[in-house]
């Protein structure tokens, strides 16, 4: 996979050339360009933004200094033999950053990323790319950060994992918490290593049992506590035919009710104001 990455600060992409982003490029599974916005402005002081048209707060990324840039990585693309690019745009205003979409753009050979600082970049921008490439404007949560760069890097690493040859076990994805088709798509539950006592905490005696039904109904108990706790809107999502009777019955001591139809939701005293 070809990723461009076309930014105000190279030096913020760094973490790519380490950890797991690293190790897919030294294995040539990614071939990774940072390239510095400023190199396609034309001013003494390489202008990369100014006000916005309709008054208001912040400044605004230009058009000019993008277009060069995204024609030019385009156009160095194809020279190399590159195909199928696809516009990564990251904006707090983006369709949100799912596991579903990581699998995605994993199967894309190119991926062109925009972070931009400020307001965000000219809709003139992505609205003329849109006509050429697929484009994704993606937000990676429900809050604001000063920039997309650190956005990028999020997408990276959840996307170069995937990449077949980087994690190493093929299995690894299967379980993700957020896999899509994951058994009910419920967190993970917790885990342990040696040695079997730390400062007089144990392990939970049935990880040492040898008995591997009971380990698995255990670890599928602690997800659906977990989940139940940090993310009550993943149980709420799950179809009926999600859960077994084992299932239900932890879901009801956890305080949950199946509905007439099988879904469970939280009995209304436990629901939070
Ligand atoms: Cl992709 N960019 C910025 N600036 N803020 C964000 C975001 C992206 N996703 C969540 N907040």
């Amino acid at each position: 996979m070809r990723l461009d990455v076309v930014t105000i600060f190279p030096e913020y992409l760094e973490p790519l050339n380490v950890s797991l982003v690293g190790k897919a490029r030294a294995r040539g599974r990614l071939d990774v360009h940072v390239h510095d916005l400023r190199g396609w402005t034309h001013d003494r002081h390489n202008t990369v933004d100014d006000t916005p048209y309709g008054g208001g707060p912040g400044m605004v990324m230009k058009t000019e200094p993008w277009g060069e840039a995204l024609d030019d990585v385009l156009a160095s693309g194809y020279e190399t033999g590159a195909h199928g690019p696809a516009l990564v745009v990251p904006t707090p205003s983006g369709r949100p950053f799912t596991q579903e979409l990581a699998v995605e753009l994993s199967l894309r050979p190119w991926l062109i990323f925009t972070p931009a600082r400020y307001e965000g970049i000219d809709r003139r921008v992505t609205d003329e790319y849109a006509t050429r490439i697929p484009v994704y404007e993606v937000s990676i949560g429900d809050y604001v950060l000063a920039g997309g760069e650190a956005a990028v890097l999020v997408v990276t690493e959840a996307v170069a994992r995937l990449l077949p040859g980087v994690l190493g076990n093929a299995e690894s994805h299967r379980d993700d918490s957020f896999a899509p088709g994951a058994m009910a798509n419920l967190l993970e539950g917790p885990v342990y290593t040696k040695p079997p006592e730390w400062r007089g905490r144990g392990i939970p005696d049935v990880l040492l049992s040898g008995h591997h039904g009971k380990i698995a109904r255990w670890r599928r108990d602690e997800a659906l506590r977990r989940t139940a706790t940090n993310r009550p809107d993943l149980i709420e999502r799950c179809e009926a035919s999600a859960f077994d009777k084992k299932d239900r019955e932890t879901l009801s001591l956890l305080g949950w009710a199946p509905e007439p139809g099988g879904r469970f939701w939280r009995r209304p005293q436990d629901v939070e104001e």
